[in-house]
């Protein structure tokens, strides 16, 4: 196991300091990130203590220390899962080859693309919860929206650190950009589109942290497969830190869930004016929310028919979340029907491997949902949350474009625009859900359209002060 080195400027377990070229370059960013971070990070929070864990070791047992730091101070560093011993490429036309510790020219930018493209969204997504600490339904929220924001940033520092290792001048250049471009800017906008979408209620966060990490997790395990050591070894770290992002989604939904359907039986019924006049989410705007953000992660996932898709994984490059518990990690003969507007279409494997992704995924969102719906039915009531269609609202791939409903179905585009308010958030909406924001920040209280989490942090009760507010 290797440990990590906290008496350098920069935490590490990669050896920094017999590297002082990389060192250096590396010492030169990290006042550009702290400028980053004070500028498009948490707004107004920078002074506060704060509750975090920070990594102190790659162990899967006790990898995380937790303690009280001003964000700002955050040891922010380096850190790659153990090497595996004899690790061979687990899928491709170089399957059983030894696996890459240097970038092999021929993919030399595709790699540079794949990894500054993950390394784009993790800022993004920081630059879009930055005022969200205004309204935070709890100081146990208001806790976990830092800890995911701070480590959102390490996960940066982990991305540009291969980009700083490995790929030269070129590398360093884009770490710089990855600091240049913003969330929602006009001129310079991150790259995938949901990490343009702002992000300015908690219901989003929980959302967002539900559908967005989820496809993190699931392309972080798709990299954390690659044949490039250093970029597996990194994201398999990475995916330690993610599993508490998707927690904060899964069970802020939930506890949005379980007040709204408190309300409903304190009233005697699931009106959804009624249940908006005492003060909670209902159910049907929840519905809204789900549509639009699940939709909005399922582009993240690419083409349906990539040939992109299919050279990462032919090269070695990308392979598939968990490839191990599939029979074929070659792909070349194998075939997958795909529905598009134009009818179905048999395409090879290895171009469909966005949509194998994608389906995967959706079976893993699904998990949620079950549980919230299993909580609505035992209170009684007969609304039941569910996903959107895959073809709904894409902007990306084979049906990007198509009116077609949550459902699924292929409509008008007339009664599609129409409809399309009743199934995303409309503006009356989004000032509904603004209106519940108001800012809890007295230990253990929860604001009323929440309710309180099962236990606390790291064993702590839950009305423990996790930020002391300056
Ligand atoms: N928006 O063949 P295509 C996370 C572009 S989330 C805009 O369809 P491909 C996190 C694409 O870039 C995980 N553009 O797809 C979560 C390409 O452009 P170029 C982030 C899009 O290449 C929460 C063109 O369309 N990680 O970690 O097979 C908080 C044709 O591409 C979009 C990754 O994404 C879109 N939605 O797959 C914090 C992993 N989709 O290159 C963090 C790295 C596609 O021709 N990225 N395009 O100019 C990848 O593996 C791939 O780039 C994608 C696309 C899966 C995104």
């Amino acid at each position: 196991m290797s440990s990590i080195n906290y008496a350098e400027k920069i935490p590490n377990n990669v050896n920094l300091l017999n590297d002082r070229t990389l060192q250096r370059a590396l010492e030169h960013w990290q006042p550009h990130f702290l400028q980053w971070w004070q500028e498009m990070g948490p707004t107004d929070f920078q002074a506060s203590d704060v509750y975090l864990r920070t990594a102190i070791s790659v162990d899967a047992q006790g990898w995380a220390h937790y303690g009280t730091v001003k964000m700002p101070d955050y040891r922010w560093g380096i850190f790659l899962a153990d090497s595996v011993p004899a690790r061979t490429i687990g899928f491709g036309d170089q399957m059983g080859e030894p696996v890459w510790q240097q970038v092999p020219g021929e993919y030399r930018s595709t790699l540079r693309r794949l990894i500054v493209t993950q390394g784009d969204t993790e800022p993004a997504s920081v630059e879009q919860q930055r005022l969200l600490g205004h309204t935070c339904p709890s100081l146990y929220d208001l806790r976990n929206l830092f800890q995911i924001n701070v480590e959102e940033g390490r996960h940066l520092w982990a991305m540009v650190y291969l980009l700083h290792a490995y790929f030269g001048r070129d590398g360093r250049e884009e770490a710089q950009e990855l600091l240049a471009r913003h969330s929602g800017d006009a001129d310079k906008p991150r790259i995938l589109t949901t990490f343009n979408e702002p992000i300015s209620d908690w219901l989003s966060l929980y959302c967002f942290t539900y559908f967005t990490d989820r496809d993190g997790k699931y392309q972080l395990k798709s990299l954390a497969e690659s044949a490039f050591d250093p970029l597996s070894r990194t994201c398999r770290f990475m995916l330690t830190e993610e599993a508490h992002h998707m927690f904060v989604g899964e069970t802020g939904l939930g506890r949005v869930v379980k007040r709204t359907l408190e309300v409903m039986k304190e009233l005697g019924t699931d009106d959804p004016a009624k249940v908006r006049a005492a003060g909670a989410v209902d159910l049907p705007t929840l519905q809204k929310y789900l549509n639009f953000w699940c939709s909005s992660s399922l582009d993240l996932f690419g083409s349906e028919i990539s040939s992109n898709s299919a050279a990462n994984f032919a090269n070695g490059l990308k392979g598939r979340p968990d490839e191990a518990q599939y029979e074929d990690h070659v792909l070349r003969s194998a075939c997958m029907k795909l529905g598009t507007p134009e009818g179905e279409q048999e395409v090879p494997m290895l171009n469909a491997l966005n949509e194998v992704m994608r389906e995967s995924y959706l079976k893993d969102c699904e998990i949620g949902l079950k549980r919230w719906n299993r909580q609505i039915e035992r209170a009684g009531f007969a609304f039941r949350l569910t996903l959107p269609s895959s073809r709904f609202r894409r902007s990306i791939g084979a049906w990007a474009g198509q009116p077609v409903s949550p459902q699924g179905e292929l409509m008008g585009r007339e009664a599609y625009e129409k409809a399309l308010t009743s199934w995303i958030p409309s503006e009356a909406d989004r000032a509904f859900v603004h209106s519940l924001m108001q800012k809890v920040v007295e230990p253990g209280k929860m604001a009323a359209w929440i309710a309180a989490p099962d236990r606390g942090i790291n064993n702590l009760p839950v009305d423990y002060e996790y930020v002391k507010l300056q």
